[in-house]
């Protein structure tokens, strides 16, 4: 059965969008838009959810950089972190579990005018979606990832996540998590993606930090933030929260964010580790590499017709 079946209040399709206002003036006329006119539906997180922060947050983004409703593209899976662009007033898509990267890939690729966000959780990034997220950051397909990684899956009453550290007790580990965790940033470094940064729902100038340069990183941004699942994981992030006597540290001053060893090294620190930007490098994107290839091919199809170019190609597999 379709995730949007077993999950959603009856909306039609596979895919559920949110479109945008219908009268939208011309962009000279406007200004940036307010958080009222960017937030949609209620959200309908359980009081005290750290996701609230981030999309906060990702409002502020929105206001703060002035962009229209028909440049936000918000792409996600299945989870309560992924209800997300439910609450944006723009376009988006709430997916399939652990396949918001590829959705959001077709996009970035195809529309090179948008910069494609994805929000989701630890479960549907590292679980079910652990390939494709490896995928995507190898590609260096530009978009911004945001994992609110809660230890847990919240959504369906808790069970234990690829992040749930050991011991753990869980509906899937009665006895306390027995299997390693994997760890968010290293996987990511590991997979290639170009950015790499990590945040906490509990510092909003932190994450709306991270989410600026996230989005002016031309690649794979990735941003591992902490949000707590106060319903089913409370308390899991405390350790790196000044407010319940726990401890905020930054990435080092000096630290070099080409030094791919350096990142690695930062990101096995333990608990509750360091905040900022990991690893930052540039390399070609997918985007550009593939825009090449059609340019060069359009040129050689040029005065063609659409359907001309399709025959071409039948009698060439042939
Ligand atoms: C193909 C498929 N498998 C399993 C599920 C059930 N399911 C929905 S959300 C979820 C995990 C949610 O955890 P996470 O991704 O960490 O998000 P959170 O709810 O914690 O924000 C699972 C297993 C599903 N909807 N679709
Ligand atoms: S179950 Fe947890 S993650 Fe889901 S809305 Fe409630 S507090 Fe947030
Ligand atoms: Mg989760």
């Amino acid at each position: 059965m379709s995730d949007i079946l077993t999950n959603i209040p009856a909306r039609a399709g596979n895919i559920t969008a949110v479109s945008a206002p219908a009268a939208v003036p011309a962009p000279e006329e406007r200004k940036g838009l307010t958080k009222k006119e960017i937030a949609a539906d209620h959200p309908t997180w359980c009081p005290g959810c750290g996701d609230f922060s981030v999309l906060a947050l990702y409002f502020k983004l929105i206001e703060k950089r002035k962009m229209w409703h028909e440049k936000i593209t918000t792409v996600a899976g299945i989870g309560c972190s992924s209800r997300f662009p439910y609450f944006v007033q723009a376009h988006g898509a709430h997916y399939i579990h652990g396949r918001a990267l590829p959705f959001a890939s077709g996009i970035s690729l195809s529309r090179p005018d948008l910069h494609v966000f994805v929000f989701g959780g630890d479960g549907d990034a590292f679980s079910i979606g652990g390939n494709h997220f490896n995928h995507t950051a190898r590609k260096n397909i530009k978009m911004t990832y945001c994992v609110m990684d809660n230890w847990v899956y919240g959504l369906t009453k808790k069970q234990t996540s690829p992040t749930s550290p050991l011991g753990f007790k869980s509906k899937t580990d009665q006895w306390g998590a027995v299997d390693y965790p994997i760890n968010p940033m290293k996987q990511a470094i590991a997979a290639g993606a170009t950015f790499v940064a990590r945040t906490t729902h509990t510092n909003p100038n932190h994450v709306l930090q991270m989410m600026e340069a996230a989005m002016d990183h031309d690649g794979f941004s990735f941003i591992e933030c902490l949000s707590e699942c106060v319903e089913f994981y409370e308390g899991a992030f405390d350790a790196s929260n000044p407010r319940k006597g726990g401890v905020f540290n930054e990435v080092p001053k000096d630290h070099d964010v080409t030094d791919e060893l350096a990142a690695y090294k930062l990101a096995g620190e333990e608990f509750p580790g360091r905040f900022g930007i990991f690893y930052k490098v540039n390399k070609p994107t997918k985007n550009t590499k593939e825009a090449e290839i059609n340019k060069t091919l359009q040129g050689k199809v040029a005065g063609l017709k659409d359907w001309q170019i399709l025959q071409k190609n039948f009698e060439r597999m042939k």
